[in-house]
């Protein structure tokens, strides 16, 4: 490796991994065979094969829900809330305990710089996990009810693989209800990891399913007769063909899909201050970010002098091994996603948008992508419009606050937006006309699991954390 990455390394060691040559499926408290075949996860920065992995059929997704279903009526919907959250507290210390090695995984497998999956990933799932572990004794208080639902098919992408499997496990678990979880097909092995602590938490078995594979595995969850709740993280296409699936069932159904946020700056905001936020916004995780600051919103009076400060701050960026410390930007997830990009950088270019990245050298192998922004953007553009996925800003100016906010709800999403002035008046005034699930004043891309999070419009509905976050999972939510 090291001679693949040209800078000094300060690289993080994998020793700390366990790797297996073959993963099972985790169903019942054991690991299993599957009844389908096997597919190769790889790592994307150097294309390198780390295990190869049961691909579950439908036969197995039936096991899992049997299971689910098992340890739902015989011990966990009986279980007091105050031995739930026993269970889930000990989840939330044996990730502590063993968060090295999952971020050393999560690295691995999904591409990401170690330093945000040993800084931002993991800290989150335990916090996830403590967070809701003090729910679960509370539900009274919460106003949604005690009833859980029953058996919920959860089905999350690979950009926060870890991230997403807490913000699913953690509610439905504190609830009452047991699960069957399926992780995407490029970034399986922290879930198998999470299984094994699982096991070493002495969760009683069935209570959590992981069955690994890819979109049929998904579609067998979730249109399984004897799912009562489906959670669904991912693209906005596939969003839509779960609801149609599940439409006319008794199944509720709630919906974390894409997103296009604007990251509105006022030509009094701090500016040295918003080009770290833009940097944070659109460039953390290689921009593979649902509520990515994509669509950079810039007052013209300071157009030419943020974007001169931002290419700067671009040039500094460390595009490398994501397990070196240094490292701020890691490799695209997989080849597909890479091509995505690719595509829609090309229509930019063809659309007469100007492009820019700084200087940098990619490695050879791997999957890469160079920090990159378009400016000259119109709304009608598409890479105004669509969402990228990846480390690609579109920049577009306006004058005035109402121009901002017209700009700003140009999108059929709604899932996050940024505002930076220096006036609390504003923050106020425009982050109230902003149809966003969430936006952040002067900063951006914080996640907190006291804090609901979800979208209007093409970006899903329902919310994920918070104490709204337990409203999917009881009887009494509305969603
Ligand atoms: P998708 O292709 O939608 O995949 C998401 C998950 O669904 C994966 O596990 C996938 O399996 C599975 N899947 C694919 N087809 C399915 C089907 N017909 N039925 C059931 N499951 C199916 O999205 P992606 O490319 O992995 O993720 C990127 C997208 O997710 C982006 O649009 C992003 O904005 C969105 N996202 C949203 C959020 C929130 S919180 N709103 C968070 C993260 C990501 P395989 O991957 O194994 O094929």
């Amino acid at each position: 490796m090291s001679n693949v990455f040209e800078y000094a390394p300060a690289p993080e060691s994998r020793s700390i991994v366990d790797l297996k040559p073959s993963y099972g499926l985790f169903v019942n408290g054991e690991f299993v065979d599957g009844h389908g075949s096997s597919f190769k996860t790889i790592s994307p920065a150097t294309e390198e094969v780390l295990a190869e992995v049961a691909e579950a059929s439908d036969v197995d997704v039936d096991a899992a829900v049997k299971a689910a279903r098992r340890a739902y009526n015989r011990v966990w919907s009986r279980m007091p809330g105050s031995e739930r959250a026993k269970y889930l507290y000990r989840i939330a210390r044996i990730i502590q305990e063993r968060g090295r090695e999952l971020a050393v995984l999560e690295s691995l497998d999904n591409g990401k710089p170690i330093k945000e999956s040993r800084d931002v990933d993991v800290p989150v799932v335990a916090a996830h996990f403590f967070y809701y572990a003090g729910w679960a004794d509370k539900l009274e208080h919460a106003g949604y009810g005690t009833t859980p639902l029953g058996v919920a098919g959860q089905v999350i992408p690979w950009n926060f693989p870890l991230l997403m499997l807490a913000w699913k496990i953690a509610p439905a678990l504190a609830c009452g209800n047991t699960v069957v979880l399926k992780p995407a097909e490029t970034t399986p092995l922290t879930a198998l990891l999470f299984a094994e602590i699982c096991q070493q938490a002495d969760l009683p078995p069935g209570v959590v399913n992981i069955v690994t594979g890819a979109g049929p595995t998904g579609q067998a969850i979730v249109s399984h007769a004897d799912v009562d709740k489906v959670a669904f993280t991912g693209s906005t296409a596939v969003g839509k063909a779960i609801a149609r699936a599940v439409a006319g069932t008794q199944k509720r159904v709630t919906l974390e899909l894409g997103g296009k946020a604007a990251n509105i700056v006022f030509d009094d905001a701090p500016i040295d201050q918003a080009v770290e936020g833009i940097v944070n916004g659109i460039f953390f995780n290689q921009g593979h970010v649902c509520c990515a600051g994509s669509r950079l919103l810039v007052q013209e009076s300071i157009a030419d002098e943020l974007l001169a400060r931002l290419k700067r701050r671009m040039a500094t960026l460390r595009v490398g091994d994501p397990l070196d410390k240094n490292t701020d930007v890691g490799a695209i997830n997989s080849h597909r996603q890479l091509e995505r990009i690719r595509e829609l950088v090309d229509v930019g270019d063809a659309e007469g948008a100007e492009r820019w990245s700084p200087p940098c050298e990619l490695p050879e192998r791997g999957f890469w992508f160079p920090p990159t922004v378009f400016t000259g953007v119109s709304q009608a553009h598409r890479i105004a419009r669509e969402e990228i996925f990846g480390p690609v800003l579109s920049v577009l100016t306006f004058r005035t606050p109402s121009e901002a906010v017209e700009k700003a709800n140009n999108t059929p999403f709604g899932l996050s937006a940024g505002v930076w002035t220096e006036k609390g008046s504003r923050i106020l005034d425009v982050a109230g006309k902003l149809r966003a699930g969430v936006v952040w004043a002067n900063t951006f891309n914080k996640f907190d699991p006291t804090s609901p999070f979800g979208g209007y419009q093409e970006s899903g509905y329902g919310r994920e954390g918070g104490r709204q976050g337990l409203a999917a999972y009881l009887q009494g939510g509305e969603a």
